[in-house]
């Protein structure tokens, strides 16, 4: 029986990676770094999931010679301690929005009584900060459980963030349902057992989603099916 529902952030409840873009590159400004992430370089570096993961890949790849002898962990974390900051201004500003439909297909959800659960592979800190801007102060009420970036070691395509939200919230696998747009989500998401969604997003319209229940369509109004025996399963319509 459908009884919660997970959302995945980036990308699913928001198209949110071009901000973060812009985010890394003003942090990398700030910290005096040669780099520049365009878009082309942005969409093969988000084949690693986390910020900071995404960061020492680089560093690995291209650019060892910026590292500051000693301690990389520390420049990494001081590096991506300045880009949340850059984040969460912007998104404070207004730059981010939901994606279309996504308001309404949670607030139908919480109208037919769903739980609702959020397992992301971005900071606490950004999470906090798209929900305070999406629904103002109340918004704590809104995901009775929030699990996000560093709750885990493993992230994405790893199963631990959606096995930390199915224990928090208490429910088997086969009680949810999730909704994700990359690949690295649904892998993780269908490895933990749990049936998922995809809504691609800007920077993951060209990746397998094999795994997924159903796969939007941007611009045309889809349901979550009702599987068989959920007879009272959410057909909220979502505008991918
Ligand atoms: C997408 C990610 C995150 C963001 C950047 O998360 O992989 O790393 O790109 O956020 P989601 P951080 O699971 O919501 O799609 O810099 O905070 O990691
Ligand atoms: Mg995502």
């Amino acid at each position: 029986m459908l009884k919660a529902i997970i959302f995945d952030v980036d990308g699913t409840l928001a198209e949110t990676e071009e901000v973060h873009r812009k985010a890394f590159n003003l942090a990398f400004k700030t910290c005096a770094l040669p780099w520049n992430w365009n878009r082309a370089l942005y969409q093969q570096l988000l084949q690693v999931a986390g910020g900071k993961e995404r960061i020492r890949y680089f560093i690995d790849q291209y650019d060892v010679e910026s590292v500051p002898v000693g301690n990389p962990d520390r420049f990494i974390h001081e590096i991506h301690r300045e880009k949340t900051a850059c984040y969460a201004r912007m998104v404070a500003n207004g730059e981010v929005v939901f994606r279309p439909g996504v308001r309404q297909l949670i607030s139908d959800a919480i109208e037919r009584g769903y739980r609702l659960a959020i397992a992301t592979t971005t900071s606490l800190t950004n999470v906090n900060a798209l929900l305070q801007s999406a629904y103002g102060s109340e918004y704590s009420g809104i995901f009775e459980v929030i699990c996000a970036g560093d709750a885990v070691t493993r992230k994405k395509p790893a199963p631990d963030i959606y096995l930390l939200a199915l224990e928090m919230l208490d429910l088997p696998a086969e009680d949810c349902l999730a909704i994700e747009d990359s690949r690295n989500g649904l892998l993780s998401s269908t490895r933990a057992g749990i049936a998922t969604v995809i809504t691609p997003s800007i920077y993951t319209s060209d990746q397998c989603f094999d795994e997924a229940v159903l796969i939007t369509e941007r611009g045309r109004t889809w349901q979550i099916p009702c599987r068989p025996k959920d007879r009272a399963g959410i057909g909220a319509k979502f505008h991918p």
